[in-house]
């Protein structure tokens, strides 16, 4: 875990640390560093301890006061712990100077993420965003990494590198991350005729906090079996399904990456595919893990993701719009309190209940995605004759057929189509409109 990419990670004893500070409270605090955990055991190390400290601010320095320092010292030579983390992004002049008085491993929740992160990736794609982060993270962090190479070398001759040699070091870091971002751009181009095509369809992505159940819905919906598990971040790579089943034209389901407090923005920027995802969809579904106490502040955190994405668009010039977002309030199977499922609907009127694990309101979902796609689709009739067999099978790929009269020399189709594949078809055939699908 961490920096220290020597050791095994089963043999990694961690500290947590956490600060209070007066805009919070200790139960949000609490909540904080059981999620710290939890991403602690998803990469594999064992947590020995925790210790919050009620602070006005943080130390500039060191992050948390001096006595508090000194009791983690303690800690760090009596429990056997050999890596402290910070439930918080850590300054690389405070994480530099904590590590040079404990003689441990220190890193903050940013780094912690970035090594589960780099674990999971899977595809080249994933696998060059993650490292983009990961270099983005340690170049004003150059010195520390030194510092604690040359601490793991005994220290002899090894007094860590002059200012030259830093600033050769990050230029080759630079050169690095401008290389890997032209391989990223040369396999998301690469993509881009698989995402135009993606636009025939009615393109459903689902979003949410990490762990709230985006891959189970989608095995749900889709009745396939994308890796789903209970530890955090298991999805790093987006995934499309196609569905037939459906009222209207086909839908695309996409599965992206969770979302988690405190992630690092140019995190969220470097995962280009998941931003696509989301602001080419025609419907985002925002996934909820209800059972978890602070899901209201979850659904805050996606919320500001999100707009953040949007912001993002508008500021690279593309168009800024809304995408319809409804609400999939997830895991209602383990609320207990049966009062609850009612307070939730009387204040979240407009949420989808769900259990992906039941399948309890998949029906609402996939009903909810006909009343959206049905806004831009139209009811068409159209003969083809049948040596123009290309027509009739881009028409059968793009339309949801009701009805097939075959003739000696034709073919009559009834379909519903996305609107915008009107002057497409139009240009191989004759179309006649039997007018707009109607709604419910
Ligand atoms: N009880 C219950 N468990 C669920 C439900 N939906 C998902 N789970 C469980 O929650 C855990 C996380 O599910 P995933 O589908 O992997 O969650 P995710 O949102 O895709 O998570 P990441 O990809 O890690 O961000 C798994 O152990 C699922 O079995 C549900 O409705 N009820
Ligand atoms: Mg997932």
């Amino acid at each position: 875990m961490g920096i220290d990419r020597s050791s095994d990670s089963a043999d990694e004893h961690a500290l947590l640390v956490g600060v209070k500070l007066p805009g919070s409270s200790l139960e949000i605090e609490n909540t904080n560093l059981e999620e710290l955990k939890a991403l602690v055991k998803t990469a594999g190390a064992d947590v020995v301890g925790t210790v919050v400290q009620q602070r006005t601010r943080v130390s500039g320095a060191t992050y948390v006061g001096k006595g508090k320092l000194e009791e983690i010292n303690r800690r760090v030579n009596e429990e056997g712990i050999n890596l402290v983390i910070f439930d918080d992004a850590l300054t690389p002049g405070q994480a530099g100077k904590i590590e040079s008085l404990l003689k441990v491993n220190v890193i903050d929740r940013t780094e912690l993420i970035l090594d589960i992160f780099s674990k999971r990736a899977r595809s080249r794609q994933a696998r060059i965003q993650v490292e983009i982060a990961q270099l983005t993270y340690a170049l004003p962090r150059l010195k520390k990494l030194w510092d604690h190479l040359s601490r793991q070398a005994g220290g002899i001759g090894t007094r860590g590198p002059g200012d030259k040699q830093l600033e050769v070091d990050r230029r080759r870091l630079r050169e690095k991350i401008t290389h890997l971002k032209k391989a990223l751009d040369k396999i998301n181009k690469g993509t881009l005729e698989r995402r135009k095509r993606r636009k025939e369809f009615f393109n459903v992505t689902i979003v949410g906090y990490t762990n709230a159940g985006k891959s189970t819905l989608l095995n749900r919906l889709t009745g396939s079996d994308v890796y789903e598990s209970n530890k955090l971040f298991s999805t790093l790579d987006s995934t499309t399904r196609r569905v037939e089943d459906i009222k209207n034209y086909p839908v695309l389901f996409t599965d992206t990456i969770g979302f988690i407090r405190k992630l690092p923005p140019y995190l969220v920027a470097s995962f280009k595919s998941t931003l696509l995802d989301v602001e080419e969809a025609d419907l985002l579904l925002h996934v909820v893990d209800v059972a978890k106490r602070s899901f209201k502040e979850e659904i805050d955190i996606v919320n500001n993701v999100l707009s953040d994405i949007f912001k993002r668009v508008s500021k690279s010039g593309g168009r800024a719009r809304e995408v319809p977002t409804r609400l999939v309030f997830n895991k209602t199977d383990c609320l207990e309190e049966k009062g609850l499922v009612r307070r939730l609907k009387a204040e979240y009127p407009e949420a989808i209940l769900t259990s992906a694990v039941t399948g309890r309101g998949v029906k609402d979902i996939l009903k909810e995605i006909d009343i959206y796609s049905k806004r831009d689709s139209v009811n068409i009739e159209v003969t083809i004759p049948l040596s123009d067999g290309k027509t009739i099978a881009f028409l059968e790929n793009i339309a949801k057929v009701s009805k097939r009269d075959i003739s000696e020399e034709s073919v009559r189709i009834i379909a519903v189509i996305k609107r915008s594949h009107l002057p497409i078809l139009e240009k191989k055939s004759r179309v006649r409109l039997l007018g707009v699908v109607k709604k419910g």
